[in-house]
């Protein structure tokens, strides 16, 4: 009876294994940075933050299957081995210490198990490296506003393109007017809040996801290692156009981003520095080493 419920056990986890992994790999073969029809699973990991994400979610994966099958498997043994016709007189037996410590320590060791990849994934969110980049995100009904504190506080608006303005390959309710461009391989701090009410910025392939609160700014970074295009949207229900108000963010060189730099300072308004100087990074630079 052991062997054959185990054996059937294997061949259940191993038919499991292999549909996540078609799965994955179907996924993995989309197009990047967006979602894709029928799609099971996450979008590619372009950040180590996101590959660490999706590494620990199929490792529960796998886990919490094991465990579900196995519980089912001792219900419906324990329901055929010992109901009334199988079994009608019942053992008066109520205790077994080596069993009971045995289901308090072992789930104590799961719980351990989860909690060490668990931890140094949180560990590694809020673990911020040097910024390279800051980008300021502002959400706003139902539009979001991008200041580049470092880079003379370049300021513009990021609204969506209504369905006659896309451009072929562009996605419909993802892709926007002005897209937030970073440089490839490189940290980027991004600086969250809001003007109005609760908005949320993410960029799924990246592993990122901050509320964004008025009044308050709420730093989350990533460092993107494949150039593309990702798009994510506004993810705190924040009022009638709340599905309206998506995020473009565009990777590239760091030869690109320069010359992007260079047209967005004169197609873009910059904002003056808080002193009425000459447009500065000193606060925001000053404001990141404190931490
Ligand atoms: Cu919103």
């Amino acid at each position: 009876m052991t062997n054959g419920f185990s054996g059937v056990l294997a061949k259940a986890i191993a038919v499991f294994v292999a549909l996540c992994s078609f799965l994955f790999s179907a996924n993995a073969r989309a197009e990047l940075g967006q979602p894709r029809d029928w799609q099971l699973g996450f979008q590619e990991a372009v950040t180590p933050i996101m590959r660490q994400l999706t590494d620990f979610h199929n490792f529960l994966l796998v886990l919490i299957t094991v465990i579900t099958l196995f519980v089912l498997g001792l219900l419906v043994y324990v329901a055929l081995r010992f109901n009334e016709n199988a079994n009608p007189t019942p053992s008066e037996t109520s205790h077994n210490t080596i069993l009971e410590v045995l289901w308090t320590v072992v789930p104590i060791l799961i719980l351990v198990v989860i909690a060490v990849p668990s931890f140094r994934l949180l560990f590694a969110q809020y673990d911020f490296p040097k910024a390279d980049l800051t980008v300021k995100a502002i959400g706003n009904q139902w539009y979001w506003t991008y200041e580049y504190p470092d880079q003379g506080n370049l300021t513009f608006d990021a609204v969506m393109l209504e369905n006659d303005e896309l451009k072929p390959g562009q996605p419909r309710l993802l892709a926007t007017d002005n897209d937030v461009v970073v440089p490839v391989n490189k940290n980027v701090h991004i600086l969250v809040t809001a003007s109005d009410v609760l908005h949320n910025w993410t960029i799924p392939a990246f592993g990122v996801k901050v509320d964004a609160v008025p009044g308050r700014i709420i730093r989350t970074w990533f460092r993107a290692e494949k150039t593309g295009v990702y798009y994510g949207q506004c993810s705190e229900l924040c009022g009638q156009k709340h599905a309206f108000m998506p995020i473009t963010v565009r990777v590239v060189s760091d030869a690109e981003f320069a010359g992007w730099l260079e047209t967005a300072k004169k197609k873009f308004a910059s904002l003056p520095s808080e002193s009425g100087n000459e447009a500065s990074d000193v606060p925001y630079k000053f404001a990141l080493n404190q931490r």
